[in-house]
């Protein structure tokens, strides 16, 4: 955040209690955000001039409603038909005005993508910092004077097109990098490993997880039956199923996620070395997740979570940033692991492949239309650009066919001249016609060569892609390497580095899971898989589910490795920019409170939203209804609910606590805030609210009445900085797991 006000709120906040700068401050601070989104946001970069010719405005008030065909129409309301004065006569065909407005309708739809059908995504802008040109010569990672466009669809796998943002489910992390020598596509996932270890399989997971097929149930979650016996029938799904039972298949937001991109590619330098690589994204933010009930409830209270909160961020000029990391290791070494380095069901532990970070990317701007754009975008794992190349991993190589293949039927054979898919650079060859073709490509000659020697290949100087030479001996069979049966070590190591209450995490969205298999075949060879992992968790499931608890002890080795627990991405510097707090008023609220939080939570570019007993104007205690013209809350209690947000304040005033303590509604919000583990401040008479919503027997007041961090409450008897600094700080903490 580059305010200045941001830097030190709390000396604004001293100047601002007595609530008479308050206004002229927070003017300030959203023409400040205004400005530096308008600034950074629509930046003109080169995809974006390039989607320019492909953009039309439809508020121009020049512009008149036409046809397809270009020819203004005078009325589009009523077809064209045969009328009297009293009757209504037939319509007429002839009208082609109308027919084509309905057939247009009639065809709107493509197919959704048969994974990852939900999703949403944004433009920004790939940097780097540090040149890898020591292991590769793609110009992407060696010229940091380079600003590379990107665009970046995140998603949910399972469910379909109109399916919840919050459900437990593997996340989508795709990136187009607009390069200058083409298109580079990294279309990973927040987990770093997969269900499968050989494409073959993946039309099996796939349908294993969708809704089942006799009666199309259940929609968007793994908790079933055929997701469950999938898991057990194939060991090497072990270690994955133990990531999407953990707190990272429940984000709190896209933007607080790691990226992956799973498989194993490689890099190739000027001295023609060739390196095994794995390309990793890590938020600036940390890595933060809701809770199961707060998921589940959103699903049916906010199904555009997630995408309304990507939007909402950038429109602010909070734009979300992550650090790009490497994780090499040279080609002489491939063999010097116990696990195979080309099996997309192991992660490389940082102990043994430390993660080096060499750039960054920022996303900083929304599409114009999402469909033309975040719809349309089609990704290849078979985009990659001169310096980086493929590996013999199983997986890679069978996606390497099918995203290209996908793409023909759902967009046609030509999706790669759709304006959201085209490259910056140029792109001139002779495939040539097919449906919807858009290029019109002047000369006599469509074939290579030919006698005017027109468009030869390129040499490598001139950017050209050399396949690396590898030589390749070996059986053909239908088989896969010694190192690629092993399924259990990484699955204990994932689940040993979990701190406890991650730990309880995933017992519970197991027993959540496993309950909603009806099938006693299912959970109880489930609950035996997982003693191969953790012979307690095998024990809690069992017991939780009704399953035979296993007899049989597997061998733990114990060991555990950095950078799996999600705790560990707690930023060094917190930040509660983009957070949202509600603020709960109703009349006669104590309204320095009610503007010191305010600007408070303004000035360090969080999102505070008024919310009140009604959306019409609330007073605060000694306003005059007949005179004053009170707070237009954003929002009423009924309106919205706690999920919604991440943190809640309630300033005091005894008629509002008075009016807010008979109100089941505002109890609720608190309760359920409480139990989801948010941040909750309170003043004055509202302490009392708190402790009446939350449970005396839970909350320690001291003798003073004013708490510090009692299960992430702070109450305050009186307003002051260091009591309202304790509120940010844990609103900046995110989650209290105390
Ligand atoms: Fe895939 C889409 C990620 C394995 C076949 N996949 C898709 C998307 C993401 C991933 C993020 C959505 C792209 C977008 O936003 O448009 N997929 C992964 C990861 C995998 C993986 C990280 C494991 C490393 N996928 C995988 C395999 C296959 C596919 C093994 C097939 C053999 N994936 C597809 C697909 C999709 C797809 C059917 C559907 C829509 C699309 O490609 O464009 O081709």
């Amino acid at each position: 955040m580059s305010s200045n006000a941001s830097e030190d709120p709390w000396r604004i906040v001293n100047l601002l209690c007595n609530g008479t700068l308050y206004s002229i401050y927070t003017a300030i601070l959203s023409h400040t955000l205004t400005s530096e989104a308008k600034m950074l946001g629509k930046s003109e970069g080169k995809k974006v001039n390039d989607l320019a010719s492909n953009t039309k405005d439809y508020h121009d008030k020049n512009n008149r409603i036409t046809t397809d065909w270009g020819v203004k129409q005078s009325n589009t309301d009523d077809w064209l038909k045969v009328t009297a004065e009293d009757k209504q006569g037939p319509m007429l065909m002839e009208d082609a005005f109308s027919r084509e407005k309905i057939h247009r309708f009639d065809h709107e739809r493509i197919p959704e993508r048969v994974v990852h059908a939900r999703g949403s995504a944004a433009f920004g802008t790939f940097r780097l910092f540090e040149s890898a040109e020591d292991v590769t010569n793609a110009g992407v990672l060696t010229d940091k004077s380079r600003e590379t466009p990107v665009f970046l669809r995140f998603s949910t796998v399972l469910g379909s097109r109109g399916s919840a943002d919050t459900v437990r489910d593997v996340r989508g992390f795709a990136v187009k990098l607009y390069t200058k020598e083409g298109n580079w596509d990294i279309v990973g996932n927040n987990i770093p490993v997969f269900f499968i270890q050989d494409a073959v399989k993946f039309p099996d997971v796939i349908h294993a997880g969708k809704p089942e097929p006799q009666n199309e149930v259940p929609q968007a979650q793994t908790a079933h039956n055929n997701f469950w016996d999938f898991q057990y029938m194939h060991p090497e799904a072990t270690h994955m199923f133990m990531w999407t039972q953990s707190d990272r298949a429940i984000p709190r937001s896209y933007r607080m996620m790691q990226g992956f991109g799973v498989n194993t590619y490689t890099l190739q330098n000027d001295k023609n070395e060739r390196h095994f690589v794995k390309f990793i994204f890590t938020p600036e933010l940390g890595v933060h997740s809701l809770v199961w009930d707060e998921a589940l409830k959103l699903a049916g209270q906010d199904p555009d979570f997630h995408r309304k909160d990507l939007w909402e961020a950038i429109e602010n000029g909070a734009f979300p940033k992550w650090k790009f990391g490497i994780q090499v290791i040279p080609e002489s070494k491939e063999h010097d692991f116990e696990f195979d380095i080309l099996d997309a069901t192991k992660i490389w532990p940082e102990e043994l492949v430390p993660i080096r970070y060499i750039g960054e990317l920022e996303l900083n701007r929304n599409p114009d239309e999402f469909f033309p754009q975040t719809e349309q975008v089609a990704f290849c794992t078979s985009h990659i650009v001169p310096g980086i190349g493929f590996s013999d991993d199983p997986l890679l190589q069978g996606r390497n066919f099918s995203y290209f293949d996908t793409q023909i039927s759902r967009l046609g054979i030509n999706w790669e001249e759709l304006p959201i898919n085209r490259p910056v650079c140029p792109v001139m060859n002779n495939n040539r016609d097919g449906a919807m073709r858009h290029t019109i490509t002047k000369g006599k000659v469509n074939y290579w060569p030919n006698r005017f020697d027109a468009v030869p290949p390129a040499e490598k100087e001139e950017g050209g892609y050399v396949d690396y030479p590898e030589r390749v001996v070996g059986i053909k069979r239908r088989q896969r390497s010694r190192k690629f049966q092993e399924h259990y070590n990484q699955a204990q190591l994932f689940y040993n580095s979990l701190s406890p209450i991650e730990q309880q995490h995933v017992a519970a969205a197991l027993s959540f899971e496993l309950d909603h298999c009806d099938d006693p075949v299912v959970f109880d060879r489930m609950a035996k898989r997982l003693a191969a992992i953790n012979f307690d968790l095998s024990q809690k499931v069992a017991e939780m589910v009704g399953a035979e608890a296993p007899q049989e002890s597997h061998h733990n080795h114990g060991d555990k490795s950095k950078g799996i627990s999600q705790l560990e991405y707690m930023p060094a510097n917190p930040t509660i920019a983009t957070r949202r707090v509600a603020i709960i008023i109703a009349d006669g609220y104590d309204s320095v409170a009610y503007n010191a939080i305010h600007a408070a939570l303004a000035s360090a570019m969080a999102l505070p939203f008024t919310i009140g007993t009604r959306r019409s104007p609330i007073f605060a205690a000694g306003e005059r209804k007949s005179s004053a013209k009170g707070v237009k809350p954003d929002h009423h209690l009924e309106g919205m609910r706690s999920t919604m947000f991440d943190s809640i304040f309630i300033p005091g005033g005894a008629e509002s606590i008075a009016s807010l303590s008979k109100n089941g509604r505002a109890l609720h919000w608190i309760r359920e805030a409480f139990g989801h583990l948010k941040a909750i401040g309170a003043t004055g008479e509202a302490v009392d609210l708190v402790k009446q919503a939350c449970g005396m027997d839970k909350l320690v007041f001291s003798s003073g009445g004013d708490v510090v961090d009692s299960y992430g409450v702070v109450t305050l008897s009186n307003v002051d900085t260091s009591g309202l600094g304790n509120i940010v700080k844990l609103v900046k903490n995110g989650k209290n797991f105390a």
